[in-house]
């Protein structure tokens, strides 16, 4: 026995972009139902991002979603850089005219997010891995188990792996894949945390330190892809290339409770848009977790898309819908270049090319001596308004 149900907009995938996208509908009186193929607990425990840019934090603030959502969320205000050990303070908020972005765990975001909705009455249904049918008509389908939901519209918000993005026929997607060659291996140990967010470039290679939480640190170290594998390194090893290149030879070697291998990859497909289909956050792109725009390319996205389906429900008015792809698409592919920029930067440093860190080292060194430089970077960390 098929259940069926309506509504203005289903929303496939209950990540920051999804949960986003459904309290700014809430809130705007567009009712809206979330399919999410995972468990609740699942969704309210996956660590991933950990920086809300000052852009983002902007999305909640002009929803009156701040307190419910961002409270004792902590404003950045350094970024420490080590280059070969000597460490260099950028103060990005100062010189951005105190644009801060907020130290919020994903985690949190997500369950935050959660708890705003379903105060508000939002109807969420977990465990329901969905399908998406009928994009091109005025009736599309969202489905899961023996459930339908039709609706006026489908947000496809169900990540890199998700079903929408691969519901679109081939010909009618333009993908560009772009592989860095880069690879991290990150750490999650009980090592004291630093005091700002750490990032060492080395002739060792990459290496970072970040909090997570009073007494742990997420480590990454760099590693090359094809030519070694770190899941082979002892601990000691991992330590010691930590402490060169972090430049911290006291650093504490917690105990590790989390390992995990990420190849630095991006991938943006084009358009966002497949008839009453608009895909939003990683289903439609995947950054480079330099500059830290995944998570806030994401809520950038489910704003755009809130407005657009805002105008479209109240004032019958579909143009911003029919821009959407394109609006979300220039800050993609602005942030893309910025994240890129930034991975060579952090990365050419290793001996591996001399040439390559000559480069990186004159782009570093032009943030400490050219003033529109560093803003321009400062600017680029707080998230740019639409271009
Ligand atoms: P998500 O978070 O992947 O959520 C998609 C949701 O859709 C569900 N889903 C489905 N639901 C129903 N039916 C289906 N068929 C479905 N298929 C999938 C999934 O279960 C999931 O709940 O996508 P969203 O919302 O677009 O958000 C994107 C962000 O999660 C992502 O960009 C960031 O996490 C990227 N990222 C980082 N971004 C930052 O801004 N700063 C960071 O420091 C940062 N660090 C990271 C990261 C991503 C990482 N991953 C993915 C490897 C660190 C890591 C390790």
């Amino acid at each position: 026995m098929v259940t069926t149900s309506e509504t203005r907009v289903a929303i496939v995938g209950a990540g920051p972009a999804g949960l986003t996208l459904a309290n700014l509908l809430q809130r705007n009186g567009i009712g809206c139902v979330v399919v999410e193929a995972r468990s609740r607990s699942r969704v309210e425990q996956r660590q991933r991002a950990g920086v809300l840019d000052h852009y983002g934090s902007q999305i909640f603030a002009a929803a009156g979603l701040t307190d419910q959502v961002l409270a004792d969320a902590p404003a950045e205000r350094f970024l420490e850089f080590r280059f070969d050990g000597e460490p260099r303070f950028f103060e990005g908020p100062a010189l951005a005219g105190g644009r801060a972005g907020r130290i919020v765990p994903q985690q949190l975001l997500v369950r935050r997010l959660l708890a705003a909705f379903e105060a508000g009455g939002g109807d969420i249904r977990f465990e329901a891995d969905a399908t998406v049918h009928d994009l091109t008509t005025d009736r599309p389908r969202v489905t899961y188990g023996e459930h339908e939901i039709t609706a006026a519209y489908v947000a496809g918000c169900d990540g890199f792996h998700g079903a929408s993005r691969a519901a679109v026929p081939a010909d009618d997607l333009t993908t560009y894949t772009f592989d860095h060659g880069i690879g991290w291996y990150t750490l999650l140990a009980s090592s004291p945390p630093p005091w700002h967010a750490l990032m060492a470039m080395s002739r060792h290679g990459f290496a970072a330190q970040f909090a997570r939480g009073p007494g742990a640190s997420r480590f990454y170290l760099q590693y090359r892809p094809g030519a070694e594998d770190p899941r082979e390194w002892p601990d000691a090893y991992a330590w010691e290339q930590l402490r060169l290149r972090l430049g911290d030879p006291e650093l504490v070697a917690g105990e590790i409770t989390d390992r995990e291998v990420v190849e630095m990859r991006s991938f943006v497909a084009e358009p966002m848009s497949h008839g009453r289909l608009h895909l939003a956050g990683d289903a439609a792109h995947i950054i480079t977790p330099m500059g830290a725009k995944g998570m806030n390319l994401a809520l950038a996205d489910a704003d755009v898309l809130a407005r657009a389906l805002i105008a479209a429900e109240r004032d019958g008015d579909e143009a911003p819908l029919r821009a959407y792809s394109d609006v979300c698409l220039r800050r993609t592919w602005d942030y893309q270049e910025f994240s890129r920029w930034f991975t060579e930067m952090v990365h050419d440093v290793s001996d591996d090319d001399p040439f390559r860190r000559k480069l990186a080292k004159a782009r570093f060194e032009r943030l400490w001596t050219n003033p529109k430089a560093a803003e321009w970077f400062a600017d680029m960390m707080a998230g740019t308004a639409l271009i």
